[in-house]
C-alpha cells in the first residue's frame, strides 16, 4: 500500500457519548451527509456482537457516501466488516499483531500520548498516529494531562507518518492545531453535540484545508 494520507484534515469520530438521542447509524449518516471523507466508529460498552452489527450498518452508510471507515479498538471487527482500517490504543493489539490480522492493505492507526509512544508506533509500522489529549476534554478519562501545541510540534519533528490530534478540539481551535503540525483533527463532542450534525460537519469541511507539511 502506498504511504497513507488522510483524505481531508477532518477526522470524524462517531460516538454517541452514551446519549440516546442519536444512534450510531443516525450519527454516521449525518456525518457522511455533511461530507466527511473519513469516519472512525468508536463503540464502547457494547457486546462484540452489537459492535459488529453497528459496524456492518455503518459500513453500508460509508460505502454509499464514499467515506473511509476506521474501526476503533478492534482489528477483528474491522476485518469482519471489511472496514478500511483499525485504530488501536496502547492496550489493544500491537501494530505487528494487528497487521497479521488485517494484512497490508488496511490502515492501522495508533493512539499515542508522548514522544516514546509516537516513535514506537512509527517504528512498528503504523500508518498514522493519534496524539492527545491535546486540550482538556470531558469526553474521555484519558489519564493524561493536556499535551498542548508545543508537544504536538515536538511529535511532528519526530515522526514522518500522518498525525491526527485529538482532545478538546473545536472548529475555532482546529486551524491552530493544523498549523502546529497535525495533518488532521479529530472531534467528538464538537460534532455529535451539535443541534444539526450534518450542517456542523459541512462547516468543518469548508473551513479546514490541508496544512503545508
Ligand atoms: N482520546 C483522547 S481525547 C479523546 C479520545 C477518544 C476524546 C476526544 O473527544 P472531544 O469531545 O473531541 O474532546
Ligand atoms: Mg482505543
Amino acid at each position: 500500500m502506498p504511504a497513507f494520507r488522510f483524505p481531508h484534515p477532518f477526522y470524524a469520530i462517531v460516538d454517541t457519548l452514551g446519549q440516546p438521542e442519536l444512534s450510531y447509524t443516525e450519527l454516521a449518516q449525518q456525518i457522511c451527509a455533511g461530507g466527511a471523507k473519513l469516519l472512525q466508529l468508536r463503540v464502547k460498552e457494547h457486546s462484540t456482537r452489537d459492535f459488529l452489527t453497528i459496524a456492518q450498518q455503518v459500513r453500508t452508510i460509508c460505502r454509499h457516501y464514499d467515506c473511509l471507515l476506521i474501526i476503533n479498538d478492534r482489528a477483528d471487527v474491522a476485518l469482519a466488516v471489511d472496514a478500511d482500517g483499525a485504530h488501536l490504543g496502547q492496550d489493544d493489539l500491537p501494530v505487528g499483531a494487528a497487521r497479521r490480522v488485517l494484512g497490508s492493505g488496511k490502515v492501522i492507526g495508533v493512539s499515542t500520548h508522548d514522544p516514546e509512544q509516537a516513535r514506537a508506533a512509527a517504528r512498528e509500522g503504523a500508518d498514522y498516529i493519534g496524539f492527545g489529549p491535546l486540550f482538556g476534554t470531558q469526553t474521555k478519562e484519558t489519564g493524561y494531562t493536556a499535551r498542548g501545541l508545543e508537544q504536538l510540534q515536538e511529535i511532528r519533528r519526530l515522526v514522518r507518518i500522518p498525525i491526527v490530534a485529538i482532545g478538546g478540539i473545536t472548529i475555532e481551535r482546529a486551524p491552530l492545531v493544523l498549523t502546529a503540525g497535525a495533518d488532521a483533527v479529530a472531534m467528538i463532542s464538537e460534532i455529535v453535540r451539535a443541534p444539526d450534525v450534518a450542517a456542523r460537519v459541512a462547516v468543518v469541511m469548508r473551513t479546514l484545508t490541508a496544512p503545508p507539511h
